[in-house]
């Protein structure tokens, strides 16, 4: 019996030693990635490399069981597999040390993998702190299973143990207080790099338009409680991106640069350079091609930039209606994502847009300061890059962007679509009239009818808001006198084409989610 809790004390011992490793390894990663690149941690590099690597149906199941939360889910995953090995390396280290201190090490082998395969990896540099913390912990674990598994100088006859234990934790104390504030440290430099970039974002004046938008017209917001506000604003405008780590792109040293295929004057521009042309200003909803039936992915804006078919022109490119050679815009984010649009629908008159300003505000971190482009009438993730960087005319031929190469559509037209905002599902409205409202969308051809159903009952005409453009939601709203008992809401709308919303059901990869929207109620 003693010697079993013995065995099992022992064990903690080692666990602890592991764990304290562990820890020390991420403790001095931190530091040194905040030297190097705070991207370039690795717990970021490991899970972008999960994230590159999670098959589609998995990603789409992260994104919708976890929503915005998906990112720091993975982190937690992550960090829970890291303490279950380190525990388990520590326990193995208390017979073979070099095992487990080599153990340790392969993790900073795997971290570096992990960091140069990313596509932002800017070379051997961004290997060192996934290195360095290896190698940290590797030297702890090594020390510490050696002071919990070193038998107690028996002298005299003294009680055995003793002085093992108090050795293990003295240096387990002084570990754990070095790693800490070790990482400390590494927060404080990783915060110190965004600091330039913050300031930058500070000190930016956004020009007037030379082309504003016209206010929003007074009938587009409804008087309804629990519809979506007309205009999102930003700290509410949904999330969508594959960074761990939010690019903190200094407006300063910011630069984007057009070339490819059929550019005849390939260019660079400072932000200042686009800043100094006409800019335009316009409400555009942009929707993720992740947003199930009814989800919460699409926000409406009003944003300012710099039309990108002039400067497309400028730089000589032609569309392929008019004899250009290069028929796919592929856009470059600072963190390696790539985004594929059709050169025609970004020429083709429509307000294709390098964005600089949200809502009235340079674009925020999260949106993709300090520039990113938008086209009205196209999922995100074939048009909206953020923190955009280069753009490369080629064909839809030669090259396959980030999410085309994991079984995404090339081309995605926003689908059209509507969703009830209220009532809620299996909410349990009061006595009376109930509104129903919410809203619908489908860019570039805009909504011109929208219809509710109750159970099986014929379809109704909601009541529209006004519309803005064609590019943005439109409000609806429906007067609802219901009998008692449980119903089913369903909503369609009608484009600007004529088309009714389909009632077929598509999952959203790999064009978009298709079907219609339904709530069930409970009038008691
Ligand atoms: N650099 C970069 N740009 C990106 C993405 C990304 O992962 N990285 N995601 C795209 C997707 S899928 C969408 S839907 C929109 C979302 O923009 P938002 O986060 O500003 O709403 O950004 C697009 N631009
Ligand atoms: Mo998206």
């Amino acid at each position: 019996m003693s010697s079993f809790r013995s065995t099992l004390s022992r064990a903690a011992l080692g666990a602890l030693a592991g764990l304290l490793a562990g820890f020390t390894a991420l403790a001095v990663a931190e530091p040194v990635a905040g030297l190097v690149r705070p991207a370039a941690g690795p717990v970021t590099v490991v899970g972008g490399a999960v994230i590159d690597r999670t098959p589609a149906p998995v990603k789409d199941f992260a994104i919708r069981t976890f929503g915005e939360n998906d990112k720091t889910v993975l982190q937690l995953g992550i960090l829970g597999v890291l303490v279950l090995i380190a525990g388990a390396l520590g326990i193995l280290a208390l017979h073979h040390r070099r095992t487990g201190a080599a153990g340790v090490l392969l993790f900073g082998i795997i971290g570096t993998a992990a960091a140069l395969s990313r596509p932002d990896s800017q070379g051997i540099g961004d290997a060192l702190p996934s290195l360095a913390g290896a190698a940290a912990g590797a030297l702890t674990l090594y020390i510490l299973a050696g002071k919990a598994a070193r038998p107690a100088p028996t002298s005299g006859g003294q009680a055995a143990g003793a002085w093992n234990r108090r050795g293990f934790l003295i240096a387990a104390v002084f570990t754990a207080a070095g790693a800490a504030s070790a990482g400390v440290l590494g927060r404080r430099l990783a915060g110190r790099q965004g600091q330039g970039a913050v300031a930058s974002r500070t000190a930016l004046t956004l020009p007037a338009p030379a082309s504003p938008a016209p206010p929003v017209p007074a009938g587009a917001q409804l008087e309804v409680p629990g519809v979506s506000p007309f205009t999102t604003p930003n700290p509410d405008f949904y999330r969508v991106d594959t960074a761990l780590v939010v690019p903190k792109v200094n407006a300063g040293s910011w630069r984007l640069r057009i070339h490819g295929k059929g550019v005849g004057r390939p260019r660079t521009y400072t932000l200042q350079d686009l800043l100094g042309r006409p800019l335009i200003e316009r409400d555009i909803t942009l929707t993720c091609v992740s947003n199930e039936v009814g989800g919460p992915y699409i926000g409406n804006a009003r944003w300012l930039g710099v039309p990108l078919g002039d400067l497309l022109r400028e730089a000589g490119v032609r569309p392929p209606s008019t004899g250009g050679k290069a028929d796919q815009l592929v856009a470059r984010s600072v963190d390696g994502m790539t985004l594929g649009s059709p050169v025609e629908d970004v020429m083709d008159g429509r307000d294709a847009m390098l964005a600089v300003g949200m809502n009235g505000e340079p674009l925020p971190f999260d949106h993709g300061f300090p520039v990113r482009m938008l086209v009205p009438g196209l999922y995100g993730y074939v048009s909206a890059c953020k923190w955009i960087t280069d753009i490369e005319l080629t064909t839809f031929d030669a090259y396959d962007p980030y999410w085309v190469k994991r079984k995404w559509a090339r081309r995605a037209p926003v689908k059209t679509q509507s969703r009830i905002d209220t009532p809620k599902p299996f909410a349990r409205p009061g006595p009376g009239t109930v509104t129903v409202a919410g809203v619908a969308w489908a860019q570039r051809r805009g909504i011109t009818r929208v219809e509710v159903r109750i159970d099986d009952g014929p379809w109704q005409d909601a009541d529209l808001a006004a519309q803005d453009t064609v590019d943005t939601w439109r409000q609806w709203t429906y007067r609802w006198n219901p009998t008692t008992g449980g119903h089913t809401i369903t909503v369609r709308a009608t484009d600007g084409t004529g088309a009714v919303q389909t009632e077929e059901r598509t999952r959203t990869i790999p064009d978009g989610a298709s079907g219609r929207h339904s709530v069930f109620v409970t009038v008691p």
